[in-house]
Parts: C-alpha cells; structure tokens; sequence
C-alpha cells in the first residue's frame, strides 16, 4: 500500500467536509421544476473515517453511538439520525455502487433546526465519505439524486434537489444558480461589495418532516394537473394560474410562478451588483411566502419587518419554512442595527434570544 494509506484509489481513512446553505432566493420552485440561487455556507458536516473490512457502518455524533448492517439497511428500518448515513450507504448500493462498512464520527459546526439544512450536510458527507473511502469515483449530479432519494425513502421527506445541490455543486464566493429540471447550472460571482448576508435563527425549530411542506407539494402536483403542465415553472405567465378554480391552489400556484421569475431577474442583477434591486425582490420573495405560500411563522415576519427598518435592503424567510431563519442583505455598517433591531424586537414579544451570523460563500463538500 502506498505511503498516503490508499490501496487502488481507496482510502485507508480521511476526512471529509460537506456545508449547510442559504437560499439567497428560490424557495419552493425545486420540486417545480423551476430555479433556485444558493450558496454553500462556511459551516457544515466533517466526518472523520476509517474503512471496516465488513459490513457495518459505527456511526459516531454528538456522543451517541450508532451501528447499522449495511444488509438490513432498508427505509424504515433504522431510526433518528443514523437514518440519514444508512439511508445515504443504501441508496449508493442500490444505485450500484458497492460501498460497505465504517466508522464514521461526525461533528458538525452548523446550528441545529436553523434551516441552514444540517440534514443535506450529514447525507452530502456521507457521501463523499463513503465514495472515498471505496475509491469510488461518482459525478457529484448523481450523489446529488443518490442523498436526495436517501432523504425522501429513508427521512420520510419529499424534499427537492436544492439543499444537496448546493452542498455538492456550490463553489466559494459564488451563487450556484441551478436549474432544477434540466439540472443546467452557473455560478454566480456573490457581488457584495460592502454587503452582507445576515442569517437570523430565529430559534423557531424548523421541522418539514411534517404535514406542511409535503401539503404544499401536492399542491403544486394538483395545480399543475389542472394548468395542463409538468411542472407548475413551465407556467411563464403568471396570469395563467387565474384559471385554477381553487383559490388556495391559485396562491400557492402564484408564488411559485412568481418566485422563479424572481430567481432569474436576482441573478441577472447579482451579475450586475445592482444589490438594491436584489433586496427589493428578497422582500417580495418572503410576502409572497408568507401570504400566498403561507409557510412563513411569526418570527420571521417579525424579524423581516424589523431589519428592514433598520436598514436592510431585503429580507427574507429562506429554507422549507415553518421555522427556521431569515437572511437579510445589508450594508455592512448597517449589520449591527440590523441585529440590535431583530434582538429587540423579539425581547418586546418574549422570545428566544435570536442567534445571528454574518454569512459568506464556501466552497462545495469536500475531502479534507
Ligand atoms: C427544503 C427542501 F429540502 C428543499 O428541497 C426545498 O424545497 C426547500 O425546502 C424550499 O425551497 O429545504
């Protein structure tokens, strides 16, 4: 074996990095077929591992320990978090890729039901973990499908391709912006010039696994029954969803219709650095959220409102909704009021102090 502790492109062991995202804009729009603007945050998922020459995955984190047979590995048959990892090993086995048993110890430096989707995080660095270690040599377009599908069958949720995309695809100090239904992509320079990306958790637990979000995309499938379309962003003419007789349905068609001509116009004006303009598209973003989609909670209205009168140029809920965090784009000499107006205003209301971080763009999951 060569002295790197590889043997025939497999590693002996390593480490490996996968990052949380913000959604600068697009939410809703990936399970419609439609476009989305991420970008990888510096935080995420690092897992430490080493091979076993048998079939088990020891899972390691936050002081628990873990064991799965890969064999009986199936969705429904393990539990809680490891879901996740075994769901990520299964679905590389089935898609023919034979990776087997490790140990992994996993750490992770992102908050926690903040939006910033941890999940995607632990399922993209299982990935890469695994496909290391196994020397195999997978199109990061497929691993994105494979922790995609290991969400959906083995974590119960309908999620989208967004959150592994940006995890798998993003490259630092750019937006990916990613078309969702013919998987087409660019990266965007993130011209901030004296801006930044403020992130709020707004402490409000985020939990799509829930009703809500898989509600929401049967509404979209039923709406773009009736409009006659694939998916509801084949609808250009936002005019076009008057016709849906269901007024619930016509909203929640609206936003999405709506939402992806704001993604392209915000990359289009990113490009340009044209940032009030963005902002001004953040905010509608989140009004539509809030009162077309309805998945935005009463922490992130508040906290929009509040950092917008504070100065921010736009403000929005980003991630599935139903709790989570707002990012606002601000000047940077703005930040501070920007947060001391949020803290504020969730200290009036007797809220859960807000946690707050100024974000930038990594690069996409990695070996270390
Ligand atoms: C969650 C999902 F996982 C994504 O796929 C996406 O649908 C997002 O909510 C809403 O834009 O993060």
């Amino acid at each position: 074996m060569p002295a790197d502790g590889r043997d025939a492109g497999r590693a002996m062991g390593g480490r490996w990095h996968a990052p949380g995202r913000v959604n600068l804009i697009g939410e809703h729009t990936d399970y419609n077929g439609g476009l989305v603007l991420p970008y990888a945050l510096p935080q995420g998922v690092t897992v430490a591992g080493t091979r076993r020459d048998d079939d088990l995955l020891e899972i390691h984190s936050q002081g628990e320990t873990r064991t799965v047979d890969l064999g009986e590995a199936a969705p429904g048959a393990v539990t809680g978090w490891a879901a996740y990892v075994a769901g990520v090993a299964g679905c590389l086995r089935a898609a023919g890729h034979p990776v087997g048993g490790a140990v992994l110890r996993f750490s992770s430096d992102l908050p926690q039901g903040a939006g910033v989707s941890s999940s995607a995080a632990l399922e993209c660095a299982t990935a890469i973990a695994l496909t290391g270690l196994y020397g195999l040599d997978v199109p990061r377009e497929d691993l994105v499908e494979i922790t995609q599908r290991a969400e959906r069958d083995y974590a119960g949720v309908p999620c989208g391709i967004l959150d592994q995309s940006a995890s798998l695809l993003c490259r630092a100090d750019h937006a990916l912006l990613l078309d969702c239904r013919t998987g087409e992509s660019a990266h965007i320079p993130l011209r901030l010039g004296e801006h930044r990306v403020l992130v709020v958790d707004t402490r409000a637990e985020h939990r799509h696994a829930g009703g809500g979000y898989a509600d929401r995309r049967a509404s979209c499938e039923r709406a773009a029954e009736h409009l006659g379309v694939e998916f509801l962003c084949d609808v250009t003419d936002p005019r076009a969803v008057m016709s849906l007789p269901d007024p619930v349905l016509r909203r929640r068609a609206r936003h999405v219709v709506t939402e992806n001509q704001r993604v392209r116009t915000a990359a289009d004006l990113l490009e340009k650095g044209a940032l009030a303009e963005v902002g001004a598209l953040l905010t509608e973003s989140h009004v539509s959220l809030r009162d077309d989609y309805e998945v935005s909670w009463a922490e992130a209205d508040v906290a929009v409102e509040a950092a917008l009168a504070a100065g921010a140029l736009g403000a929005r809920m980003f991630g599935g909704g139903f709790g989570g965090s707002v990012l606002a784009l601000a000047h940077r000499d703005a930040i501070a009021a920007v947060s001391d107006a949020v803290g504020k205003a969730f200290a009036e209301r007797g809220w859960t102090v807000p946690g707050f971080l100024e974000t930038t763009a990594g690069p996409a999951a990695r070996a270390l």
